[in-house]
């Protein structure tokens, strides 16, 4: 097999890091399309706004989340869960936009997991100061399926830890249209959002959106 078959279902321009073990950044994977992204975006949150959920804990995240596909990603004062009907109408989510299961479908084969097939995408907005604090993805039933991100607008500082929570992580900028594939040894991993920093993004404004697309139920 030569190198061009290997790589055929990748623009020219996307180049591959791995950033740790299971874990594989297609750079500019989500670049070509950005525009249809943020449209069918907008139609998902006119449905589903975004909310700034309350943690098990007492806080109020500074993130701001919706969903959208069969499952979304809820936390209310009982716990975190996935859940089909969307808290704040009582109705199921907004459907999964094709070009969304697409471009996590397309990744996660570049990444050597094919027929993934999310059920459910968690869209994050952040403004300037939002964070997200360390922590796993646990709550999916299937853990060898990965999880697929995509980075819109502003850069963020990504922390990228290990299996133990005391372990010191790792940073990593995110930026547009980056597209990371978190399998294998990664899937388990803590990690969290630093802080964001002002900016402007032409497409964003003062806001990064973050999609994470998930084999949920
Ligand atoms: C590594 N989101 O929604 S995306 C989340 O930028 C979440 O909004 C962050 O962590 C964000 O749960 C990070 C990158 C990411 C997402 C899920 C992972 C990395 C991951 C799950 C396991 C390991
Ligand atoms: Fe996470």
């Amino acid at each position: 097999m030569s190198t061009t078959d290997l790589f055929d279902d990748l623009p020219a321009t996307v180049s591959r890091e791995t950033l740790a073990p299971g874990a594989m950044r297609l750079h500019a994977f989500a670049r070509e399309g950005d525009a249809t992204l943020l449209q069918a975006i907008e139609e998902v949150i006119a449905q589903a706004p975004f909310r700034h959920l309350v943690t098990p804990g007492g806080y109020t995240m500074s993130v701001g989340m919706s969903n959208c596909g069969e499952l979304g990603w809820v936390s209310d004062c009982s716990g975190y869960r996935y859940d089909a009907l969307d808290p704040l109408s009582g109705q199921p989510w907004p459907a999964m936009p094709a070009c969304f299961a697409d471009l996590a479908r397309r990744a996660a084969a570049q990444a050597g997991f094919e027929g993934f097939r999310p059920d459910a995408c968690l869209i994050n907005r952040y403004e300037p100061g939002a964070r997200l604090s360390l922590h796993q993805d646990r709550d999916e039933k299937d853990l060898s399926a990965p999880i697929v991100s995509v980075s819109l607008g502003l850069p963020a500082v990504f922390l990228f830890g290990t299996g133990r929570r005391s372990d010191k992580p790792q940073r990593y900028r995110l930026a547009h249209g980056n597209v990371v594939v978190w399998g294998g040894p990664a899937r388990l991993a803590y990690h969290g959002v630093a802080p964001l920093a002002d900016g402007e993004h032409p497409l964003l404004g003062r806001h990064r959106i973050n999609l994470t697309f998930r084999q949920a139920g």
